[in-house]
């Protein structure tokens, strides 16, 4: 057979001919979108609400794949994946993303929002619409403030009701600095883990108790192994919706405005879902044979206090301008 028409000249002719063609006309592009959370908790509800509305307003040229349950790793090595563009999107803890921008590390003070209303005042407010637009440093364009919720303790032995309790116990946190100094401050052992750890380190033993959310807490069914739990909500912890920064600008306007919209429809989904779930997923926890205490007001006092010498030691390390600010 005569092959000579595989001659450079003529491939290249050929490839300029498809590359011309239909194929990046009409400007295709998919979307990774990595995160820990379980298929069916409140987030991923609101992602895949963003999928959707991403795909049914670009005719299906932008393809939007979540990836729940930590399939493509922790938090950390997701934010990473996302900066150098491996992956598009991911949506971690903020504490988690205090590690890339440490601005952010004034929301890893405890018992900073008494409830979830305060904490979307300040979220919502130039202050942190300025702390979104910060992360355009880091490589990633923040496209809104996303929900895990009140942070609660379980533990594996046994109820916690006052900060003295804590003392020695060996409680996984987060990979968040702030997070550790508090719990350490306090007596406590904290051992940082990353998100996929932590449920086989609680049925080993490696530590004694976790803290999350609930409805997190019971999605990675981390309430089998530690079923004692208490309302301590010491963090509030907002997400952040990210997405890789040259792929975002690399977008048409119209699209990047597709994508902004379909995100602030899954934040919007988010919180009016978060409304109720605790409530709910408490009710299930206890069903199912789970101990869930409240403090009383003295208790939850203590909590409050025990935090005081952390802010002493720590208010000077942030961005206090903006501690000063939310705290106000
Ligand atoms: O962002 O690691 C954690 O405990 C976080 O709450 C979780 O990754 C969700």
């Amino acid at each position: 057979r005569n092959t000579s028409f595989i001659a450079a000249g003529t491939v290249a002719a050929l490839s300029l001919a498809v590359w011309s063609g239909s194929v990046v006309a009409e400007d295709t592009h998919t979307i990774k979108f990595g995160n820990v959370i379980s298929p069916d908790d409140t987030q991923n509800q609101g992602y895949d609400l963003f999928a959707e509305q991403v795909t049914e307003r670009t005719d299906g040229r932008i393809e939007v794949q979540v990836y729940p349950d930590s399939q493509l790793g922790g938090e950390r090595e997701m934010i990473e994946a996302t900066q150098f563009g491996d992956i598009e999107m991911t949506a971690p803890s903020v504490g988690v993303l205090a590690n890339f921008d440490k601005s952010l590390e004034v929301f890893d003070f405890p018992f900073i929002f008494e409830d979830a209303a305060t904490a979307y005042k300040v979220l919502d407010s130039e202050l942190g619409k300025e702390m979104l637009a910060g992360l355009a440093d880091s490589g990633l364009i923040a496209l809104g403030w996303g929900e895990n919720g009140f942070r609660n303790l379980a533990m594996t032995d046994g109820t916690v009701t006052l900060p003295e309790d804590m003392e020695g116990i060996k409680l996984r946190t987060m990979q968040v600095p702030m997070h550790i100094a508090y719990w350490e401050s306090i007596g406590a052992a904290p051992t940082p883990l990353s998100f996929p750890e932590v449920f086989t380190s609680l049925q080993q033993g490696v530590v004694d108790g976790v803290e999350n959310p609930y409805e997190l807490l019971y999605s990675a069914r981390l309430t089998e192994p530690a079923n004692y739990l208490t309302e301590t909500r010491h963090i509030y912890d907002p997400e952040v919706i990210l997405i890789n920064k040259d792929f975002f600008e690399g977008l048409s306007e119209e699209d990047q405005m597709i994508i902004q919209e379909a995100a602030d429809a899954a934040v919007d989904k988010i919180r009016t879902l978060k409304k109720t779930v605790s409530d709910e997923i408490r009710a299930e926890i206890e069903a199912e044979g789970g101990t869930v205490t409240d403090l009383t007001d003295e208790e939850r006092q203590a909590w409050i206090d025990s935090a005081i010498p952390f802010y002493k030691e720590n208010a000077d390390k942030v961005d206090t301008d903006k501690l000063k600010a939310i705290l106000e």
